[in-house]
């Protein structure tokens, strides 16, 4: 592990807010352990780990029913320790991969089975060297053969360069994190807005509107992420999802309590219907449907 590196945290509060029966944790990950799935030799950064049985661990202990496990950059292109993880799930959890230009139609009929729904392009440069555009535009050829769908991690400044791009994917869209705004500039900022455009302008683009404390600037129990949020909850009911985000690779402010993080849900979805939507309905049609 990383010298800087955070561990997650050893013992999360019991939230305050009871999930309703059925709550999916959509994005969340796994990590190693690395001497059964060895980290990728051009990581960026080197966790702790974080095995199956500890994510199963917090999903019960939080109240979530469910998983959504995204493959991480730490594990490069090797979503051994993915599959794997679920494998041991069963119809309890599904997964996004990453995967080459190279990858099979046997190799993804493989992870199909195995539960996965979708692959991840990452445009974030601390995380991942540059893959050209062409290289991501024939995995979703591939890949929508399946009806999986994709998942793009990017930065707000990064939003309008990565547009025509964007618009050019023949799948459902799930972009991280809000998009990553910069909470500082208000909701109202032009670079919010061209977020709030950009799933207006185009109906196959999702959102998981997850992440405070990596946005926060103010700190738990991040006041001001929540207009971002609850913004994106209340225009677009139907194409938002939630998640953990456990363990928090790469966090240098502090260490998130995972209760906490559960009690930032009905900030930003207050009513019974924008909660139900946000972590059933929502990913259930996406990785269950
Ligand atoms: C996240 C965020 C981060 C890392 C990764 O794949 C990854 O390594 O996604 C990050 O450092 O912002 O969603 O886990």
């Amino acid at each position: 592990m990383d010298k800087d590196y955070l561990p997650f945290h050893p013992n999360p509060s019991k939230p305050a807010f009871k999930l309703p029966a059925g709550a999916v944790d959509a994005h969340c990950h796994v990590f190693g352990p690395a001497d059964v799935f060895p980290y990728a030799p051009e990581r960026k950064y080197t966790p702790c780990d974080a095995p199956k049985e500890k994510l199963f661990e917090l999903r019960d202990y939080l109240g979530f029913d469910r998983n959504v496990i995204v493959q991480a950059t730490c594990h490069g292109k090797d979503n051994r320790a993915l599959v794997d993880a679920l494998k041991a799930a069963g119809d309890k959890a599904r997964g996004i991969a990453s995967v080459g230009p190279d990858i099979t139609e046997a190799e993804l009929a493989e992870m199909d089975q195995a539960g996965v729904r979708g692959v991840r392009f990452n445009f974030v440069k601390r995380l991942v060297d540059n893959t050209p555009k062409d290289v991501f535009l024939g995995i979703a050829e591939k890949i929508k053969e399946f009806g999986w769908h994709i998942v793009v991690y990017f930065e707000a400044p990064d939003l309008e360069d990565l547009t025509p791009f964007l618009k050019q994917l023949p799948t459902t869209i799930v972009v991280d994190h809000m998009g990553r705004p910069d909470v500082t500039k208000g909701v109202d900022h032009p670079d919010f807005q061209r977020f709030v455009n950009l799933l207006q302008d185009n109906e196959n683009i999702w959102t998981k509107v997850t992440c405070p404390e990596r946005l926060t600037v103010a700190g738990p129990p991040y006041d001001d992420v929540v207009p971002y949020g609850k913004a994106l909850v209340e225009r677009f009911p139907d194409r938002v999802i939630w998640g953990t985000d456990w363990p928090h690779p790469n966090m240098k402010s502090h260490v998130p309590d995972d209760g906490k993080l559960v009690d930032f849900i009905p900030r930003i979805a207050p009513t019974e219907a924008l909660q139900k939507a946000l972590l059933i309905d929502n990913p259930m049609r996406l990785y269950w449907g």
